[in-house]
């Protein structure tokens, strides 16, 4: 195994306690998986806060939006299920299932957090975005912000009873908000759009699900827009024994250097547990794979990312870039962020090229 990455000394740097509620009556479960980017000489994350309201020794609560409820944009409303109800599957602590109907244990919105070092952060009291209307009523997760020009494209998963899918919205000053509505359908998530255009035309990387035959493999698509996607090629499958056997995803925008376009993803094994990897991808045939870790750069080994509300789990959607050093911010075991800085030059250097 070869960890690669440098952990900041005061991990975890953001956590529930930091976080005040959307709602009175909520409390905030996680804090976890941020979009990460530069305005104005500030480092910002886009946080996801995975809020619920209390459970108890007998009933779990799951909180669903309801556009329907007072407050902005929706209020939420809290399901109180026994938990010795025949009907309820418990068995993941992020979703159950009730009637036959799947959950989430927590409804999550996107929050901003600023900071002068990009290590120190405060964390802004209002949400940034909510989940609105009956594509998001489970919430939005998992937001990535590709910066092309003054804009920052954010693509975040939209969680619903109609299925997880990819929300796409557009920002240039980090306060007003253009949403441009769905971009892919369920199920699929995890959509990093390149910081560039390749050949005139966008790329993003996405991961649907295909469960009967397939599985949760890393697909590229491009589009002449950002809304319409197209020319699909799956480039990572899972692979079977190894570290990311049952489950791969992208990051954020891969990073460019002269071997190619580095992408930093995550890989589930067999028993859930999440490292993060590379892949390098030819820089004009961008479905081509020039190269795949063998083992995880990044694997769970601190107390934080070891056991939480999800535990044995590393997961990132955000990073910075400065010269040779790219700071990756990271959910560790869905429930909090830290943040750890790895040399591109080192993780080339594990890369069979
Ligand atoms: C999975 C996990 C959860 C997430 C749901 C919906 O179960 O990634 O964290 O809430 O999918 O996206």
């Amino acid at each position: 195994m070869a960890d690669l990455a440098k952990r900041f000394s005061h991990n975890p740097i953001l956590k529930p306690a930091d976080v005040k509620p959307s709602q009175d009556g909520l409390i905030v479960e996680c804090v976890l998986n941020p979009g990460a980017f530069k305005y104005q000489g500030k480092t910002g994350l886009l946080m996801r806060i995975a809020e619920n309201a209390p459970s108890t020794d007998t009933t779990i609560s799951v909180p669903v939006l309801d556009e329907s409820l007072p407050g902005a944009p929706g209020g939420m409303k809290i399901l109180k299920i026994d938990r010795k109800d025949p009907d309820l599957v418990a068995d993941d602590p992020r979703v159950i299932s009730y009637k036959g109907v799947d959950l989430l244990t927590t409804v999550s919105h996107l929050r901003l957090a600023w900071s002068d070092d990009g290590e120190h952060f405060t964390v802004d009291h209002k949400p940034f975005m909510m989940g609105q209307g009956k594509y998001e009523a489970y919430g939005i997760e998992d937001c990535r912000t590709s910066q092309l020009g003054d804009e920052y494209h954010l693509t975040f998963t939209a969680v619903s009873s109609n299925g997880v899918a990819v929300g796409h919205a557009v920002t240039q000053d980090w306060q007003n908000v253009d949403r441009r509505g769905l971009i892919l359908p369920p199920h699929n998530k995890d959509v990093a759009i390149f910081e560039e255009k390749v050949n005139g035309q966008y790329v993003a990387l996405h991961r649907p699900s295909s469960p009967g035959i397939g599985g949760n493999y890393i697909w590229i698509a491009s589009s002449p827009d950002t809304i319409h996607w197209g020319r699909h090629h799956c480039i990572a499958q899972s692979r079977p024994g190894k570290w990311d056997s049952n489950r791969v995803g992208a990051g954020c925008a891969p990073i460019r250097t002269d071997k190619g376009f580095l992408e930093i993803y995550h890989g589930a094994d067999d028993k859930g547990r999440y490292c993060l990897g590379a892949l390098l991808l030819d820089l004009n045939e961008t479905w081509k794979v020039l190269a795949r870790s063998e083992e995880p750069i990044m694997e769970p080994t601190a107390p934080e990312e070891k056991a939480g509300f999800y535990s044995q789990c590393i997961f990132t959607n955000g990073h910075t870039l400065d010269g040779d050093t790219v700071t990756v911010y990271y959910g560790a075991a869905d429930t909090v962020i830290c943040g750890a800085r790895l040399s591109i030059r080192d993780i080339l250097a594990t890369l069979n090229l």
